[in-house]
């Protein structure tokens, strides 16, 4: 347990990190060496090795896939961290399903910041939350966010933050969309490889299920090869769905005690390596 800051420092805190948050436009675009981190839910010792590990391979951009909240033992303490490595670290926060409101107050975060804190740093997060860019491109490479792309999106520009909540359909879609391989287990498809232009719901009761072709649609349109991805929570680490969709998870105590956490390294080259630690 960390000493925690007092109720000024930790607004400060946020309030700053959300101001470099600000700053970015929805989709963030670089270029690589990056590495990249998936759903953390509260385990402080995977985010900081995993960014120790960046550390030591001499990458600077670092991509936090979202949902670095909820679920695990460490929620002010990974929060804290994740606001402590913003202010000299180019930490690129990508929002996922779990940095909102709605969502952290049922699985965990909320509750604890209530804890400790009064609500005016409830609604600091929230304001921290809504300034998070929802997707980052690694030019000419790949389209990374915590679920997916949005399905029949037409210009990229489309794309925008959200408030507190996420009530935009197309930054849910983004934030919840999952690969239909990632449900082949738990669901009967005729088809896994190809719906057309069908809409099948998520299980998880917000957004849609994409198949590889979709992927591949999507990607191709955009001049990118991956789609690289969090949200699902993987035993193993990693998975490739198909030839186009990665999924990264790099939890591995809490709920995942056990879990073989993974981040992704591309290189200069645009290489990508996986690497389980
Ligand atoms: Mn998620």
């Amino acid at each position: 347990m960390v000493n925690f800051p007092s109720e000024e420092e930790f607004i400060e805190m946020i309030e700053k990190s959300k101001q470099k948050s600000l700053a970015k436009d929805p989709i963030v675009y670089i270029k690589p060496p990056v590495i990249l981190l998936g759903d953390i839910h509260g385990d402080v010792e995977s985010l900081v090795k995993g960014i120790k590990l960046a550390e030591d391979e001499n990458i600077e951009q670092i991509i936090l896939l979202g949902d670095v909240i909820d679920r695990g033992e460490y929620q002010i303490e990974v929060f804290l961290e994740v606001l402590k490595k913003r202010e000299n670290l180019q930490i690129i926060h990508i929002r996922g399903n779990h940095e909102d409101l709605s969502i952290s107050n049922r699985f965990g975060f909320i509750e604890v910041i209530r804890k400790h804190f009064s609500e005016k740093v409830v609604d600091k997060i929230g304001e921290y939350f809504s300034s998070l860019s929802v997707a980052c491109i690694i030019e000419g490479i790949a389209f990374c966010a915590h679920g997916g792309f949005p399905l029949g999106i037409k210009d990229l520009k489309q794309i925008r933050k959200d408030g507190p909540v996420v009530e935009n359909q197309i930054t849910r879609e983004i934030l919840w969309n999952d690969p239909v391989e990632g449900w082949k287990n738990y669901i009967e498809f005729e088809n896994i490889d190809d719906f057309g232009d069908l809409r099948i719901d998520n299980p998880r009761g917000i957004g849609y299920l994409f198949t590889k072709s979709q992927a591949k649609k999507f990607l191709e349109e955009h001049q990118l090869k991956y789609l690289i991805r969090a949200h699902i929570a993987l035993r193993s680490g990693y998975i490739w769905y198909n030839d186009y969709t990665l999924s990264v998870f790099s939890s591995a105590s809490g709920p995942y005690k056990g879990f073989e956490r993974a981040q992704l390294i591309i290189n200069e080259e645009g290489e990508l390596r996986l690497k389980k630690f």
